[in-house]
């Protein structure tokens, strides 16, 4: 390690350098390898999310408290291929007026009800340097995964979700050459639960002047990493493979693993085994293993408790302003919010959010459980 890096000290018996290896504190330390039933891994505890910078509490010990809360209602989720109020479905008429054209595959539109508009007045505004404003200019769309009303992308063939993959690649391309976009988010919202507005399979796609905060945050530490040679992702994919407990699947270039640092119960990261800044830097091969491990990850996801598994999912890419953003690694993060069954969520609240994240069972064993379920 380079001595020049700059030491850092929690004060709570955490040191790690600016590009810290901090698996090395857990693992080469005091605590042995493979510990992570045991020991402090067993009891309350602190883990670095190495992506954001922030820390999580886990909590082990507090599965077993009584739910007493609230219990979510399973939607009976038997759907017609064709819903004809659905503004999604092909043929049918929209919200805001359009009509949905009779689609085959994919198909892309302008946000009837977009957040962010390209025709935006421009302006500033500081009050005493405490009222800060920015005007913002961005570009909201909507996409439709398949004609079928009934599908989620799990259920869908590869070659269909392979042409998804196709469809956000281009997506990205085009968004990020248009000059005043520096940020392409590609998401999913799936279920009520999650927002989704529908259950039509479908995602959407912000584009934007400036970075959001949560890519900002990556982008900070993947650069902070880098400064001392190589990709925070790459180095960490590395020492998750040789560790193992956390990895839910993989295939040759594409690995979909439960990190470290998860929040949300059943939270994985997906990630291309080599190097690559965005979608459109995958070769045809490896868009088709991303579409077999989206298969196989959301799979396992409607498998776990037998519904239509909600989730936020959404695309991590290289920031388009132009700059070459080398240390990025692309990878998607799929943030769903189911803990115990398909009635019990996580919420985010109290402690949550006054103070740092926490969650109840381990990263080790939710990779334990998405692993044992079969994705064929
Ligand atoms: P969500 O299910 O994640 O909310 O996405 C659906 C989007 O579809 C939502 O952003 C848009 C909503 O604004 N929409 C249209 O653009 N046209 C419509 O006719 C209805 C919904
Ligand atoms: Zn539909």
């Amino acid at each position: 390690m380079n001595s020049s890096r700059a030491v850092l000290d929690d004060g709570q018996g955490w040191t790690y350098t600016t590009s810290s290896r901090l698996h090395r504190r857990f693992f080469a330390g005091a605590t042995p390898r493979n510990d992570l039933g045991v020991g402090m891994f067993s009891a309350p505890h602190r883990r670095l999310n190495r992506l954001t910078g922030e820390w999580l509490l886990v909590s082990p010990h507090r599965t077993a408290r009584p739910w007493q809360g609230q219990v979510e209602d399973v939607v009976d989720e038997r759907r017609p291929a064709y819903d004809p109020t659905c503004y999604l479905c092909p043929g049918n008429q929209r919200a805001g007026g359009a009509r949905t054209p009779r689609y085959s595959s994919t198909f892309v539109f302008e946000n009837d009800f977009a957040a962010l508009k390209p025709q935006t007045p421009s302006g500033a505004h500081n009050g005493d340097g405490l009222l800060v404003a920015e005007s913002e200019r961005g570009i909201c769309r909507v996409v439709c995964f398949s004609p079928r009303h009934d599908l989620t992308l799990g259920e869908m063939e590869d070659g269909a979700i392979r042409q998804v993959v196709q469809t956000w690649t281009d997506q990205y391309i085009e968004l990020a050459g248009i000059d005043w976009i520096g940020h392409v988010l590609i998401f999913e919202n799936r279920g009520a639960m999650m927002g989704a507005s529908n259950p039509h399979p479908h995602g959407q796609i912000w584009a934007n002047e400036r970075m959001p905060n949560e890519p900002a945050r990556e982008l900070r530490q993947q650069r902070a990493y880098a400064a001392d040679g190589g990709c925070l992702l790459c180095d960490y994919l590395t020492v998750e493979l040789k560790e193992g407990e956390r990895i839910v699947c993989r295939n040759e270039r594409f690995v979909a693993l439960v990190p470290f640092w998860a929040l949300w119960p059943f939270e994985t990261l997906i990630l291309p085994s080599e190097h690559h800044g965005a979608l459109p830097d995958l070769d045809a091969d490896a868009r088709d293993d991303l579409a077999a491990i989206l298969r196989r990850v959301t799979r396992r996801y409607d498998r776990l408790f037998g519904v239509t598994f909600p989730y936020s999912m959404g695309w991590h890419q290289r920031p388009t302003d132009g700059a070459p953003y080398s240390e990025w690694h692309l990878h998607a993060h799929f943030y769903p919010p189911l803990l115990r069954s398909a009635t019990v969520r996580k919420f985010m609240v109290g402690y949550e959010l006054l103070a740092q994240p926490q969650r109840d069972i381990t990263p080790e064993s939710a990779a334990e459980r998405l692993r044992s379920i079969p994705d064929d």
